[in-house]
């Protein structure tokens, strides 16, 4: 059986299109896995899990724990739009959260597993950021306001990294090769999977001679897709 890794679906109740894909995968090639990794950036933006009766944050939870319920094992580590996703999120979805980076013994290949941003040690403004972001005291502060000020916000923010983007050299945007390596030999893994750079590719490396892999996953935009993984090795499938 096949474990399966998703990231960068981006889900929001404006790509109908998208949401319908997602939810044929959940009920094709995901019930047919042992397990279904999601590597950050499931929802647009997650505001905080007070945000759950929300009608389509339900219905995407309620989709997720179908699968759970039928016996895939379903983990989520967070992104950089859905950090906020806690413990009442995992609950709805029936799913486990996992840490990052995490380190799972994949088919017999010790696999490091990674959202992908902080890869990303170039982008120095967005490396700031997202320190400050990360810290309980500025989530506490940030979840402490009323959901509609947060979702202002985050719409404010959204904005301003839009703009930001535009004026960014493209290659800051990317993983840089040095974070890369060392993450690979801190964890002893020999393969890499990630997401957020929405470049997906296969990328083959060799560390101390021994020879590693790096796996980027599709987003979920003009069409979706994954990685599957057994015994043989990895490969991704784009969804039509
Ligand atoms: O997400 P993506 O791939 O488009 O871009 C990322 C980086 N941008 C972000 C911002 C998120 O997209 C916004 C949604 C986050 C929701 C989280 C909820 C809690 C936070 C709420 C805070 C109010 O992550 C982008 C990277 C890009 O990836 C590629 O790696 O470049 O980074 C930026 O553009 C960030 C800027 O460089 C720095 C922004 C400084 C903002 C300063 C605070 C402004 C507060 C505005 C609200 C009042
Ligand atoms: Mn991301």
């Amino acid at each position: 059986m096949a474990t399966l890794f998703i990231s960068d679906l981006h889900l929001c109740s404006s790509r109908p299109h998208i949401n319908r894909l997602f939810i044929e995968f959940l009920a094709g090639p995901a019930r047919q896995a042992e397990a279904l990794y999601i590597l950050g950036d499931l929802f647009e933006y997650w505001a905080g899990d007070d945000n759950l009766d929300d009608a389509f944050n339900a219905a995407i939870c309620a989709a997720l724990r179908t699968l759970s319920e039928s016996g895939v094992r379903l983990y989520f580590m967070a992104g950089n739009r859905d950090f906020l996703a806690g413990a009442d999120f995992a609950r709805a979805a029936g799913l486990s959260l996992l840490p990052e980076p995490a380190v799972i013994e994949l088919h017999g290949t010790p696999t490091l597993l990674m959202h992908g941003d902080t890869l990303c040690t170039d982008d120095n403004a967005y490396q700031a950021f997202r320190t400050e972001v990360r810290s309980p005291e500025w989530q506490q502060t940030f979840l402490a306001l009323p959901l509609s000020r947060r979702k202002q916000q985050i719409e404010a923010l959204r904005c301003k990294s839009e703009s930001q983007k535009r004026s960014k050299p493209i290659e800051i945007m990317d993983t840089n090769s040095d974070a890369v390596l060392r993450a690979l030999t801190l964890h002893q893994c020999t393969r890499l999977i990630h997401g957020h750079t929405h470049r997906p590719n296969h990328h083959a490396l060799v560390i101390d001679s021994v020879p590693c892999e790096r796996w980027v996953l599709p987003d979920w935009y003009e069409t979706g897709g994954y990685l599957t993984c057994d015994e043989s090795g990895c490969r991704q499938i784009m969804l039509a």
